[in-house]
This record gives structure tokens, sequence and C-alpha cells, in this order.
């Protein structure tokens, strides 16, 4: 955050104002037309410690792409910088529970694509763990049976910081792909998405649901699918491949890796990123910024030796993260990119890299 503390406290009491007459959650069921994808699990689709969870960035990220899409399910909530607040997230909800209402919730969506978390509470609740992995191959026979046209997306667990919670947990993440496997070959539209390795107990922020930060890195692992592709973090505060000058690293629980870089206030300011590339060519970046100004901000990036561009950044609050997109073209091995000051004030968190793929047909 730059030095403008009373603006900022400013705008978020007038913020706070505007929610007092304009009320919060936002209205149920908003179609945005596109692809209808269905968020279905339990507290942590939800977000329940961080309204819109993983869905805020996941949204973020189909946004930067310029991807339609259409989230869809009975319940809504999280913040603005979610554009679709619709979701299937029960917090509390068992594999059982789920299954008892999924056939009900996508015959009223019918969804083209499901992103599916489930078995947390089970394990947390030693609901007949060692049966766990049954139940799971029961509800997504359920769901491929009431929608057989979707591709339906299956994780196995995040961690959970209770170490006996945590064996059941990675006995039953162990049987998971298994489970999908068996599905796919019967030829259900199924597939496997590993999640555990995304997090580790530092992204939780209550021993169970992820802090922000966790949830983003949920959002780039459910992302990495969708678009058939790997996206790398790399955090704007690690000492192994970042400098900065007349700029910082504050603490920040709102952050991916808990900080950020922060103070991009001065002409003479700028994060640098020096980093190892895999291959010559175009990748896909994605700049995880915040803004506070009340107005669009930009960094001027410099790639290497090419020409600097503007990224721009809108403006949702700060400790309320976008990604912004940008094509960069690297080269095979080392190389140099810079932020340094635009037009008003942000702070990065971290960018991210995809390769320039096709997508999936699921988004
Ligand atoms: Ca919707
Ligand atoms: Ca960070």
């Amino acid at each position: 955050m730059p030095i403008i503390r009373p603006t900022a406290l400013f705008a978020a009491i007038l913020c706070a104002v505007a929610m007092l007459f304009t009320g919060v959650p936002p209205a149920r069921a908003e179609s945005n037309g596109g692809v209808r994808i269905m968020p279905l699990g339990d507290s942590i689709t939800d977000g329940y410690t961080t309204p819109g969870g993983y869905r805020t960035d996941l949204w973020q990220y189909l946004a930067a792409d310029g991807h339609t899409d259409d989230f869809v399910g009975s319940q809504s909530n999280g913040p603005a910088q979610l554009g679709d607040h619709d979701h299937e997230g029960h917090p509390g909800w068992r594999i059982d529970q789920i299954d008892a209402q999924v056939t009900g919730w996508l015959q009223a969506t019918d969804p083209r694509t499901v992103l599916l978390h489930i078995g947390t509470n089970d394990m947390t609740q030693d609901y007949d763990p060692a049966d766990a992995p049954a139940r799971l191959s029961k509800l997504i026979g359920d769901i491929t049976t009431a929608d057989p046209g979707a591709d339906v997306l299956v994780s196995d667990l995040i961690p959970i910081a209770d170490p006996t919670a945590e064996a059941l947990a990675e006995q039953y993440n162990a049987a998971v792909p298994g489970v999908v496997a068996d599905w796919a070959a019967q030829g259900r539209h199924v597939h496997f998405v590993s999640m555990h390795d995304a997090l580790t107990t530092a992204d939780l922020t209550d021993g169970v649901h992820p802090t922000p930060g966790g949830y983003s890195k949920m959002a780039a692992r459910w992302y990495s699918a969708l678009i058939s592709s790997p996206v790398t973090r790399w955090e704007a505060e690690n000492p192994a491949y970042t400098t900065v000058q007349d700029a910082d690293h504050p603490a920040d629980t709102t952050a991916s890796g808990g900080s950020k870089t922060g103070h991009i206030d001065n002409a003479d300011s700028f994060l640098r990123y020096s980093i190892n590339a895999p291959y010559t060519g175009q990748y896909r970046m994605y700049v995880r910024a915040d803004n506070g100004m009340g107005t669009v901000c930009t960094h001027n990036l410099t790639v290497d030796d090419a020409p600097a561009v503007t990224v721009s950044y809108p403006s949702y609050g700060w400790g309320n993260w976008t990604m912004t997109g940008v094509n960069v073209q690297l080269n095979q091995g080392a190389n140099t990119l810079t932020f340094a000051k635009g037009d008003c004030y942000a702070e990065i968190d971290s960018i991210d890299f995809a390769t320039l793929g096709a997508p999936t047909p699921w988004i």
C-alpha cells in the first residue's frame, strides 16, 4: 500500500457505508452467459473463512483470458472481484450429504463443467474414512449419470493441519486417482486434479480452510487443469528471484505466501524478477495485484530488452487482488522482468506463468 493511508481509509469507509445501503451478499443466480461451471463441495468451496474462496481468483483467471463463464449453484457469496457469486459449496457437508442432493442441483443448472473438492469433513469427523473412496465413487457415478454431458474435475484433498485427520486424508487421497480412472475407463467424462501438493499447512488459516493466499493457489491449480497447462507461481517477495529498489515486502494476510511487494511509490521504485524460462517463445503471465486508489493504476513493465509496456489494474481496494493477463516473450534461460511505478499506486503479490496453449472445451 502506498503512503496514502488516509485516502485508502476514507475509501474503505465509503465502501462500508455503500454496502449498508446496497446490501451484501449480492443477488443470487447471476447469469453471465457462457459456459456453465459448478464449483461443488463443502466449506472449502463456499469459502467459509474467506467468502468466495478459490472461486474469486478462478474467475479472475477466466476473465483475464477473455473466457465467458457462468458459475452455477444454489448458493451465493464472495467479493466484488468475483464476477459471479453462484456456487454449490455446503459448509460441514460430507460426501454422502452432497450425494443425497446433487442430482437435483445438476438438473436445476445443467453445468458443462463440475469442479469437485469433497471429503474433508469425512476425515475431520472420522466418518468411516476407510469407505470414503467408495462413497466418492458413488457420488461421481451419480453426477455423471445425472449430467452425462458434463466434464467432472475431481481433486484430492488439500492438507489438514491435524495429524490424525491428515493421515486419513492422505489415505483417501491415495485412492482418488484410481476412483477417477475407473469411471473414466467406463467412458464417463471425469478427470483427476492434484490439489494436495498445491498447498502446505502454512496456507491454512484455521487448520482446515485456506488463507486467502491458499485459496489463490487452489485457483491456480483448478485453472491449470482447465487450460491444460501448468500455472506456475512466482511470489513477489521471494529473495531467490526478486529484488526491489525503493519498495519493500510488507506482511499481508490477504497475500499469497503472506507477503507482497508494496511501496512502488516513486519514480525510482521497482520490483525486478530474475527468472529462468524453459523455452524461447511467448508465455501468458498473470499479475496478481491490488489497487485501493478508486481508479485504474498502472505499472511500467520491461521484459529483457523490449520496450516498456503498461500493465493496468482495476481498483477493488487494498487486499482485494485481481489477475491481469499479459503476453510476454521470454528467452530460454535467464530473463529479467521489471515492474516500475506507472500511474498512481498498486502492489504486486505474485506473477504466474502458463504456456499459450489451446484451452480445453471445459471453460
Ligand atoms: Ca451464475
Ligand atoms: Ca506473495
